[in-house]
């Protein structure tokens, strides 16, 4: 087991149970053009969450940690796309509508996937996701079980919408689940601060917090990094 400096409390955690959860870094939320943008969102925001997530992806990928990465998006022809979701927000664009990257957050289309630097490499699942929590309507707590996953480490975009929603649906079924605060981001410096102080306050009430220096740290210590035996 390793153990992690987190709020409220250390996070402990055996690598070879403990999920990276890459939760909805694509370009239509990071980069101008996108959904995001055409709900009002200065994207430049979540730029900061990048080199962080890309340290983390790149640790855990070294030490052999189950990586999965999770997209929110739609079908071609939008028969999963509530009405309520197409309307909201009087959008300059709505999904489904061709912007410069392609058609906004449906699947197959260039915005909606995920960032060149954070891509998703063979064996690494990628849950495709109509909804803001990874797992509604996905097989993603199947995966986590068929793998004996118990932890989870998140990073994403953005922290108060799909990572928290995803955070609050993983605590519900059992997961412990720990979010690296420099490598998720949010369009309201304000809702990042005020939803990571939700996940940990009451003692943890959802989950804990860190960063990626703290987790690096921590993993550098697992067998698969020093070479001891597992
Ligand atoms: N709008 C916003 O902050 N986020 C989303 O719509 N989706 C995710 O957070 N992925």
């Amino acid at each position: 087991m390793l153990s992690m400096r987190a709020e409220p409390y250390e996070f402990e955690f055996d690598p070879k149970k403990t999920a990276l959860l890459m939760i909805d870094f694509q370009r239509d939320f990071v980069y101008p053009g996108g959904f995001g943008e055409s709900l009002g969102n200065d994207t430049s925001f979540l730029l900061a969450a990048l080199p962080a997530a890309e340290r983390v992806l790149k640790a855990c990928r070294a030490t052999g940690m189950f990586v999965i990465h999770t997209r929110e998006g739609h079908r071609a022809d939008l028969s999963d796309l509530p009405r309520a979701k197409f309307e909201r927000g009087k959008p300059s664009l709505h999904i489904g509508d061709e912007g410069p990257m392609g058609r906004l957050l449906v699947r197959g289309s260039y915005g909606h996937d995920i960032v060149e630097e954070l891509y998703p490499i063979e064996g690494e699942p990628v849950i495709d996701k109509p909804g803001k929590g990874a797992f509604y309507a996905t097989d993603l707590d199947t995966i986590l079980k068929m793998r004996g996953i118990e932890r989870m480490i998140a990073c994403g975009v953005t922290t108060e919408v799909c990572v928290q929603t995803t955070v609050r649906e993983a605590n519900d079924r059992g997961y412990d689940v720990c979010v690296l605060s420099d490598a998720v981001g949010s369009y309201f410096p304000e809702f990042q601060r005020v939803a990571l102080e939700m996940i940990k306050a009451q003692g943890g009430i959802f989950g804990w917090v860190s960063d990626s220096g703290a987790f690096i740290e921590a993993l550098a210590a697992s067998p698969a990094t020093t070479g001891a035996p597992a």
